[in-house]
Order: structure tokens, then C-alpha cells, then sequence
């Protein structure tokens, strides 16, 4: 890969999950000056799931993941290609990156870190009440919790049962049925879900159930009626 530095500062580019030699990593200390281009190479030996890279610089990560730095990267291998799962992207296989924002007058983000890692915006795929269709069937969700230190406790509006099929390591050995999953930063998980007893035209959210955590969970929120109390993370509407 070819990884050209266009910021004005700075960063470093780290292959979340990925099981490969540390020079290939850029740790904190893998500092690529702005204008350069870093050629890291590596044989993907993960299972097939869901992985992610973003800057790693010492003190500026959550800056410039905040800025929009980062993304997903989705390991495919001939086991899971076996499975008769959906992967249609954008069809019947939806990628969901969770993160929230705090902003300034004039819209700007706002990235003091003592006072910002929790945004008070919750956004899916960075939109703000994000929307999509899906259609009426069994339908896979692919989600990173790309929050800095909010964990997440999701789990549809109508508390439907649905099904993990893989977390950070790859597929599960079966899915496991739950009507809630906590994920923390970092954490990324598959889960599968029944739309096909949905009439045409419903809707469904999935949402962050914050409220009533347990003291010491990040981003646990006392009152549900506050902005990320029971935050809508993404509307979908098939
Ligand atoms: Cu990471």
C-alpha cells in the first residue's frame, strides 16, 4: 500500500487488528512527515471480519480521527465466503462506523480532549440521523465503534432479538442471539438481523441503550433523556 501523508501535520497510519510485523504497525513512533509516502506491505493472515486503520501520532489521534481520519478495511477468506450470509455491500450488507462530535459556534468541531471525548452528537458513517433502506430480509450490519472513549449498548427500538456472528477475532463458532451488545472503542462486530416479518415501509432504529449502565462504563448516561442517554445511532427505514 501506498500511504501518502496530504495533511498540513504530522501522522502516523495504524492497521487496526491486523496481525503483522511492527515496523509494518504505524505505532505512535512510525511518524510520516506531511508530503511523504510510506509504503508499508504485509500478508493479510487475520480471518475474514471487520477491521479498521486510523493516525496513531501521540497526543494528535484523537484530533485527527475527529477530523475524519480512518476507516474500515473488510477481510474476506474462503471459510466465511462458504456461509450463506449476505454480502452485498449497500444491499443487504451495510457497513456502520458509530463515532459523536461536540461542536463550536460556527459548527466547527470542537477537540478539546478532556472535555470532548464524549461527544454530545451521536453520527453513523459521520451523518447526524442517518437513514437508509434495507430490504425486507435477513440483513447484515458490520459496526466499529469508532467513539474515543464512549462504550455503546446497542440494540434495536423494538428490542427484536438479533444475531453476533463475529467480533474483533473473526466469525463466532455459532451466532449468538441477543437483544443487546456492548461495544467498546476500538471493538468492531457483525451482527445479523430478520426484516423480513417487517411490514413494507416500517421503521426501525438502531440505538446506543447508554442509560442505566453501571458506574464506570464509558459514557454510561443517568437520565435516558439526555443527548446520548438513548441516542439514535442510525434510522432504518426499508
Ligand atoms: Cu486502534
Amino acid at each position: 500500500m501506498n500511504v501518502t501523508n496530504n495533511l498540513i501535520n504530522t501522522t502516523t497510519v495504524h492497521w487496526h487488528g491486523f496481525h503483522i510485523p511492527a515496523v509494518m504497525d504505524g505505532g505512535p513512533h512510525q511518524k510520516k512527515a506531511p508530503g511523504t509516502t510510506w509504503s508499508p506491505y504485509f500478508q493479510v493472515k487475520n480471518n475474514a471480519g471487520l477491521y479498521w486503520y486510523h493516525p496513531h501520532l501521540h497526543e494528535k489521534t484523537f484530533d485527527q480521527i475527529t477530523m475524519g481520519a480512518g476507516g474500515l478495511i473488510i477481510v474476506k477468506d474462503p471459510i466465511e465466503t462458504a456461509l450463506a450470509l449476505p454480502r452485498t455491500y449497500g444491499i443487504d450488507d451495510f457497513p456502520l462506523v458509530f463515532t459523536s462530535r461536540r461542536f463550536l459556534s460556527g459548527n466547527q468541531f470542537s477537540k478539546t480532549i478532556a472535555l470532548d471525548n464524549y461527544g454530545d452528537y451521536a453520527m453513523a458513517n459521520g451523518t447526524m440521523n442517518a437513514q437508509v433502506n434495507m430490504p425486507k430480509q435477513q440483513v447484515r450490519l458490520r459496526i466499529l465503534n469508532a467513539e474515543i472513549q464512549r462504550g455503546l449498548n446497542i440494540g434495536f427500538s423494538d428490542n427484536r432479538t438479533f444475531y453476533v456472528i463475529t467480533n474483533d477475532g473473526g466469525l463466532l463458532n455459532a451466532p449468538v442471539a441477543v437483544t443487546r451488545v456492548v461495544l467498546m472503542p476500538g471493538e468492531r462486530i457483525e451482527l445479523m438481523v430478520n426484516l423480513g416479518n417487517d411490514a413494507v415501509d416500517a421503521s426501525l432504529d438502531l440505538k446506543a441503550f447508554n442509560s442505566g449502565q453501571a458506574f464506570g462504563f464509558p459514557g454510561q448516561e443517568g437520565n435516558p433523556t439526555q443527548p446520548t442517554g438513548n441516542a439514535g445511532l442510525a434510522s432504518h427505514h426499508y
